[in-house]
């Protein structure tokens, strides 16, 4: 105790995605997800209990916070209290190194991030899959970003046995992601509140609790056999059976915009001349697009040509 620890966690792009959570308080989701830690965009957090303060302190990005964001870390906080038995508060520093307006969740390198290191700071000695336990407790998608390369989030059905797991840490495919950065503005809806609403009101839910698994088995296939195009034709399938969520709920919603389906009808042009492009979308109204490395750059300049506004990172 009483000495600062720093950890550092990256963010994952989910190719199977969650969205739905059977526990809310405990964050135990419908579905097993399957992710890619991106190696470029991470959060570094510092934390130091001090018995001197009176309440938790957080800076994020060299701003103090007062918000929600300190409640929902304090709140984390408390859960690693209870399990280390102190009472001390904490002082926490969090940089994010994620390009500013990037529309990349920062709750998953943020959480996996204070997990690691408020834990270690209050004494515990936690291994992997029990951090990733942890992690998830504060954001669901920070269990995966324990690990890097390809992880598998296993659902479960209780605190126990809800964690993630390395499929392959070491990426053997040829495999990157550009992002593209449509909006940068922050999202209407959070994706707490969309999947909630997406289970309670969807007729689909249930399909895409079926579907999700045969696609789950399959993209394990895809990883283990080095199959891209499987990869990438699953993963693109996969984002659009969870949008379709927020299309037939009641009422309904969306994060695409305009921009969002030129895109990925400009990924279907692309497909038609040979060059294997295929897209993600989360919470947001920014594409992920998977690709590999022969064909990345003439996907970006692809997407530039057509969307001089567009901000292309390759991220991985
Ligand atoms: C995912 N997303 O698998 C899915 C796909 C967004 C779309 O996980 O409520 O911030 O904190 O567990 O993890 C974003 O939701 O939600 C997310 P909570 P989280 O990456």
């Amino acid at each position: 105790m009483n000495k600062a620890v720093t950890a550092r966690a990256h963010t994952n792009i989910a190719l199977i995605k969650y969205w739905g959570k059977k526990n809310s308080e405990l964050i135990i989701p419908t579905t097993s997800s399957l992710s890619l830690t991106l190696d470029k965009f991470y959060t570094d957090t510092t934390v130091f209990f001090d018995d001197q303060l009176e309440q938790d302190e957080l800076f994020l990005n060299n701003t103090m916070i007062k918000n929600k964001a300190l409640t929902k870390t304090s709140e984390f906080l408390d859960l690693v209290r209870q399990m280390a038995g102190i009472k001390a508060y904490a002082n926490i520093t969090s940089v994010n190194h994620v390009p500013t307006a990037a529309g990349l969740a920062s709750s998953a390198s943020g959480f996996a991030a204070l997990a690691a290191a408020s834990s270690k700071a209050a004494g515990l000695d936690l291994n992997r899959k029990d951090l990733s336990r942890l992690a998830r407790r504060g954001s669901g998608s920070a269990s995966r970003s324990i690990f890097g390369g390809f992880t598998e989030w296993i659902a479960g059905e209780d605190d126990l046995t809800s964690y993630a797991h390395p499929i392959q840490e070491n990426v053997t495919m040829d495999i990157q992601m550009l992002t593209v950065v449509l909006d940068g503005s922050p999202k209407k809806i959070g994706s707490r509140q969309g999947m909630q609403h997406a289970i309670a009101t969807s007729p689909f839910y249930d399909t895409w609790v079926a579907e999700s698994a045969v696609d789950l088995v399959a993209m394990k296939h895809a990883i283990t056999n080095n199959d891209f195009q499987a990869l990438g034709e699953l993963a693109e399938h996969n984002a659009l059976q969870m949008h379709s969520l927020n299309f037939t709920a009641k009422p309904a919603f969306t994060y695409f915009n305009g921009d969002t389906l030129n895109i990925l009808n400009l990924i279907q042009d692309l497909r038609h001349q040979g060059i294997q492009a295929y897209a993600t979308m989360d919470a947001g109204p920014n594409v992920k697009i998977i690709s590999q490395s022969a064909d990345t750059q003439i996907i970006s300049n692809a997407i530039k040509n057509n969307f001089p506004s567009a901000l292309v990172e390759i991220a991985k």
